[in-house]
């Protein structure tokens, strides 16, 4: 069985060879966006046993987003296919000091129509940890049923809930976005919200606050990020700051998110102090903007070791 098991939509992304407007854009690198996803494969290059599934299309670029994660050494074993259905696709934007903007071509796509028949419920109720997203539920109402279920189910069987709250404007509406990621957040045993999803989510700037509303929410850790300020880890018993590795010039932030999960996510499964979760968290998170595309910074725990100048972590 899987240590972690997580599941969303995966699309094909174009990233352009030049920074600019889309529109005088010619040439495009093709790679794999996903957040959930991304986490499997940032955990799997840690040396950890991952497994990530959901609906692709019945196309050329289902083929190529399931090729590309089952080469990374994650479990696609669950992954269904529907016929009547097309892979989402992303196209990324690029500027020179800005972030960049991602226009999507998913609305009906086969990864929005995962339905409970879909799926394995042994093969997540399994796992130590199931990892997910408030992306999910953006896409459909189809896999907001989803997303409830399997965390209902996964929680029935002691699995471990990790949430990102991911908050995907382009998505949703924000009224909405709120009110489904705060009833996530209540079900979830581990939370990771941005330090501006706390402001949307909560009407809280101090993070701190934000933090401790979380845990009041029931959960059991709640790991608050703060760009490269780091992060602040909080549980019932304990609280800590821990301090952020500042990239002079990222390469593409997008995917740093999914880096720093899958780093705290790492941590906790090699039973590592919450301070220690926390920095493996950091520089994941940092090396994942090293590199141009959402996962292809993440780094092997050698790598990631020689990053932070120390040779504690155990390699399997
Ligand atoms: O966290 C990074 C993801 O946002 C990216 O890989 C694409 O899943 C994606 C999305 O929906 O934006």
């Amino acid at each position: 069985s899987m240590e972690v098991v997580t599941f969303g939509e995966t699309m094909v992304m174009f990233n352009p060879d030049s920074t600019g407007p889309l529109r005088y854009v010619h040439n495009y690198n093709k790679t794999i966006a996903g957040a959930e996803s991304n986490v499997a494969i940032a955990l799997a290059r840690l040396g950890h046993q991952v497994g990530w599934f959901s609906k692709l299309g019945d196309d050329e670029f289902g083929r190529y987003i399931k090729s590309v994660i089952m080469g990374e050494g994650v479990d696609v074993s669950r992954v269904v296919v529907d016929e009547s259905r097309q892979t989402g696709l992303v196209f990324k934007e690029r500027f020179a000091h800005v972030n960049p903007n991602v226009y999507y071509y998913r609305k009906h796509s086969a990864a929005s129509n995962i339905n409970i028949e879909d799926l394995d419920m042994a093969y997540i109720q399994l796992a130590k940890i199931l990892h997910i997203t408030g992306i999910t539920p953006a896409l459909s109402d189809v896999n907001k049923k989803t997303a409830y279920h399997i965390m209902e189910k996964a929680k029935e069987k002691g699995v471990l809930i990790s949430f990102d709250p991911n908050i995907r404007l382009k998505l949703w509406r924000a009224e909405e976005a709120r009110t489904t990621i705060l009833d996530m957040a209540k079900q979830s045993d581990i939370i990771f919200p941005g330090i501006d999803e706390g402001e949307l989510l909560l009407g809280m700037d101090d993070y701190q606050e934000i933090t401790h509303s979380f845990l009041e929410m029931g959960n059991k850790l709640v790991v608050t990020k703060l760009g490269k300020k780091g992060c602040y880890v909080a549980s019932k018993d304990e609280q800590v700051y821990i301090e952020g590795y500042v990239v002079e010039k990222p390469e593409d932030t997008v995917g740093a998110g999914d880096g720093f999960a899958a780093g705290f996510l790492s941590g906790l499964l090699r039973n590592l102090s919450l301070r220690e979760c926390g920095q493996l968290a950091n520089a994941v998170g940092a090396m994942a903007t090293l590199v141009r595309g959402d996962m292809e910074g993440f780094p092997t725990m050698s790598q990631v070791k020689n990053f932070m100048g120390i040779e504690k972590y155990i390699d399997r």
